[in-house]
């Protein structure tokens, strides 16, 4: 085995995948639950679209459970989805279910790849590209290591016709979108109305209600859905996540016909 070969081998596959994620129908920023969910949706309807996720690893919230007791809950309406995305549950009381959290955030990283979501990790959002009618028309990325070092390096941008904001409780690309371009969300006040103390059975009714197309070209997914509209939070119940993921997707679809 040639060493300068194993580095082209991963340089050239990388810079190719890269390359071919410049232009995409949809972005979505955060690979938590609700973003792992659409990606996986959006793919298996042959969406080009691809992933930005700052960590290293891809999951979000999911591994830790509640509090690092790695299990979560979700209503039968969530299990749906985790049958459907061939995730394990089993009934600990009517309307109850568990998933084992590595096992769920392991599945939908791996569903959400083979459908053909492109997966950057490492990869920080630090801005939106803006066109005609301050559209939202793109982002703006560098290396999360860059980031978290504070270095002066320029970023780079790609272009997609819709970004999806599911990046959970800090709900940036909104909160960019309001203090870099100025623009006015779809909320009551027109701004991020922030996040509100928890309360699971009201957050998991929000969740997907408050999935929407919050600015021209941007919707909002998840746990960040409920922070830009005010809603609260419901802690390590997960159903309204994928419920949420799996709208945005259907959304997004609709949307796409219509650009
Ligand atoms: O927080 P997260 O898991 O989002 P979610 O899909 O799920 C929320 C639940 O995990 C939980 C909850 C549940 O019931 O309340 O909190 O709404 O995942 C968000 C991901 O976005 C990444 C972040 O690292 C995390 O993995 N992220 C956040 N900001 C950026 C980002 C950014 N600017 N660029 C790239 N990734």
């Amino acid at each position: 085995m040639d060493e300068v070969t194993i580095s082209r081998a991963i340089v050239e596959s990388y810079t190719k995948e890269l390359l071919d994620s410049l232009e995409l129908d949809v972005a979505i920023v955060g690979a938590g639950p609700s973003g792992l969910t659409a990606a996986y949706y959006l793919a298996n309807a042959g969406v080009k679209v691809a992933m930005f996720e700052r960590k290293l690893s891809i999951g979000g919230g999911i591994w830790g459970g509640g509090m690092m007791f790695n299990k979560v809950v979700v209503q039968d309406a969530g299990k749906a989805i985790l049958d459907d995305i061939g995730i394990e549950t089993f009934e600990y009381a009517p309307d109850y279910h568990i998933a084992g959290a590595i096992e769920m955030a392991s599945t939908l990283c791996s569903k959400a790849v083979k459908a053909g979501t492109r997966i950057f990790n490492l990869v920080s959002v630090e801005d939106v590209v803006i066109r005609e009618n301050d559209r939202v028309s793109g982002l703006v990325l560098n290396w999360s290591p860059v980031e978290m070092a504070g270095l002066h390096i320029d970023p780079l941008a790609i272009r997609s016709k819709l970004v999806i904001d599911s990046t959970g409780h800090p709900c940036e690309v909104c909160h960019l979108v309001v203090n870099k371009v100025g623009g006015r969300l779809r909320t009551a006040n027109g701004t991020v109305m922030g996040e509100r103390s928890m309360w699971a059975e009201v957050a998991e009714k929000n969740t997907p209600e408050n999935t929407t197309e919050v600015y021209p070209g941007l919707l909002v997914s998840g746990m960040a859905a409920n922070a830009v509209y005010g809603g609260p939070r419901m802690g390590p119940i997960f159903g309204g996540m994928l419920l949420s993921g799996k709208k945005v997707a259907d959304l997004s679809i609709e949307l796409l016909k219509t650009l």
